[in-house]
């Protein structure tokens, strides 16, 4: 019999097959039987197959396929497998369609007979929902097929399309967007203008459009609009670009861009000379005494002000670590050095290389230069990582601090957008403990999903080893205060504005520490009490009645270490 042989590559390894001249379709694309290529591509039966001929073009999988030589390779591609592959399921041991369709029979069993949904029932689907949730929104665990980036505007309409997704959805943003731009020519009132410079701002009380606007004023009273030409529909569009490429993830998203930029004015700000309203008083001294508009020039302060906003751009929720140890496409295209910080700036670029978006687009050449290397500066700071290198030089500058030496005031800027990255606990409690617990929301999340790839767990993440209050003392212990009480060496005002809240909120999560630890005595004392109770009565004691031991102090000491 005759035959025919195609020479192609799968994931670059050379394959050949071979079949007979009058091999029926079938054989070579048929929905039945895995064909040759199916094999080859170690593909599953709902998988899809794509040819190309070495020109790049997709061809048919068919029997009157050309027949090539091994220097014309075919190129033969998997593309993503179904998401209800039955067979990838398998292989991990689940399949969610059909436990989903065994839990839907049960419950019409049981609403036949029963006549209600029970209790079990429903507690049962609400997990198998949430499992789904989660595979389907987490984008590392994309290699399972079942992951929705709603991004891409590729996927056909889904029933998860409104469950909470990492990027942000074109709706959205076009909604935003439209808001925005309506108030984006209403007078933004001298009260709240004031209100926007000082740490006791509670963002909470704003929705994303209205942020954008707050963003906008901040670039206007800072004189950048006048000083640097910027036009207000390129501003708009540069706070969208923003706004977009912000992600919905519990911590690193729009309103934390917009805190640790909040914050960043706070300490920037010199309106001495203004009378200021009684609630402004404890601002007085701050913006008396920093006064860095008489210091440093305008160009630093757009740098600064450009960096807060840009700093976390496309934070996907998984810190360094968890790039490095997954390998992710950010740690190779990085070589594992600041993977995340290095790709927020990037994207920042990204966004300043387009004319309708370029901010910066107005000014000459040397300066569009020097804002570049310093917002690359600024935002590579805030990898902390680098906390100890970057405060122990600080140290060592402050002594002989100098704010006509180039290199000193380098090193004030990183230190400045590092005090406004980690500041939350210098706002009011009741600004700032919400924000914790976005925090460890996310962490947490990341820890789960590193047990479940079998990665390392970062300690500080784990929540069976953590909690709210030893993990937060530790850190302002550790991190914040040593930190802060440097600057503000260089600015003795600060002692009282944000050290003082820091040292409160220190003693705050110290109550909670100690609280925690009562009860936990407390539950464990009624136990035993329990447990002698039942021995003494001569009951058999459950095998796996254990007392429960809770989650176990964190050691501060060595969690922040580098
Ligand atoms: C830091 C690094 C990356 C992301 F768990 C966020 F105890 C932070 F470590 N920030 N930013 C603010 C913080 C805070 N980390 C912590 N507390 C903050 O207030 C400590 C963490 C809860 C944990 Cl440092
Ligand atoms: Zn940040």
């Amino acid at each position: 019999m005759e035959t025919k042989i195609i020479y192609f590559t799968m994931n670059g390894r050379p394959e050949q097959a071979e079949f007979p001249l009058d091999c029926p379709a079938q054989d070579v694309k048929g929905p039945f039987f895995p064909d040759l290529f199916r094999s080859a591509a170690e593909a599953g039966p709902h998988d899809i197959l794509k040819l190309y001929n070495p020109k790049g073009n997709i061809i048919n999988i068919s029997p009157n396929l050309e027949p090539n030589s091994p220097q014309s390779r075919y190129k033969l591609e998997v593309v993503a497998a179904d998401c209800n592959s039955a067979e990838l399921a398998g292989a991990l041991g689940f399949d969610l369609s059909s436990m989903e369709k065994r839990l839907q029979d049960l419950e019409k069993k049981i609403l036949i007979e029963a006549g209600e949904t029970p209790a079990v029932v429903y507690e049962m689907k609400k997990q198998v929902d949430s499992f789904r949730e989660k595979l389907e929104s987490v984008e590392h665990l994309s290699w399972l097929g079942l992951f929705k980036d709603l991004s891409e505007g590729t996927h056909k309409p889904s029933p998860f399309y409104h469950k909470r997704t990492l990027r942000k959805t074109r709706e959205e943003c076009e909604h935003v967007q439209e808001k925005f731009l309506q108030m984006s020519s209403l007078e933004v009132s001298e009260e709240v203008r004031q209100y926007l410079k000082t740490p006791n701002f509670d963002n909470w009380q704003w929705e994303d459009a209205e942020i954008m606007v707050l963003l906008q004023v901040m670039y206007t009273d800072l004189d950048f609009i006048a000083t640097f030409t910027i036009e207000s529909d390129i501003l708009q569009r540069f706070l969208f670009e923003v706004y977009r490429r912000y992600n919905n993830i519990p911590f690193h998203n729009f309103k934390h861009c917009f805190c640790v930029t909040q914050m960043t004015v706070c300490s920037r700000t010199s309106t001495a000379s203004i009378v200021l309203p009684c609630f402004l008083e404890q601002m007085y001294g701050l913006i008396w005494l920093t006064d860095l508009r008489r210091k440093m020039d305008g160009i630093d302060l757009l740098i600064m002000l450009t960096s807060a906003v840009c700093h976390d751009l496309d934070h996907t929720g998984y810190n360094n670590a968890y790039q490095i140890n997954a390998r992710t496409e950010l740690a190779l295209r990085y070589n594992d050095i600041s993977p995340l910080e290095n790709h927020h700036c990037a994207v920042a670029f990204e966004i300043l290389e387009k004319t309708e978006s370029n901010i910066f687009r107005n000014l000459p050449m040397d300066q569009y230069k020097r804002i570049r290397e310093g917002i690359i500066k600024c935002i590579l700071a805030t990898d902390m990582t680098r906390h100890n290198e970057i405060l122990n030089k600080f140290k060592s500058i402050l002594p002989a601090f100098d704010f006509a030496n180039k290199d000193h005031k380098d090193v004030l800027m990183m230190i400045l957008i590092k005090v406004s990255d980690i500041s939350n606990e210098a706002r009011p409690m009741e600004v700032a403990e919400p924000w914790l617990d976005c925090l460890l929301q996310e962490f947490f999340n990341q820890s789960d999903v590193e047990k479940l790839e079998g990665l390392p767990v970062t300690p500080f993440m784990d929540r069976d080893k953590v909690t709210k209050p030893s993990s937060q003392t530790g850190f302002i212990r550790f991190v914040l205060l040593p930190l802060f009480m440097e600057l503000a060496n260089l600015f003795p005002c600060l002692e009282q504005h944000i050290i003082d809240p820091v040292r409160k909120a220190l003693d705050y999560y110290t109550e909670m520490e100690k609280a925690l630890e009562r009860e936990k005595q407390n539950r464990a004392q009624s136990e035993n009490a329990a447990k002698s109770k039942e021995t003494a009565v001569g009951m058999q004691s459950s095998a796996d009645s254990h007392s429960d031991a809770g989650p176990e102090p964190s050691t501060p000491g060595n969690t922040f270490k580098d």
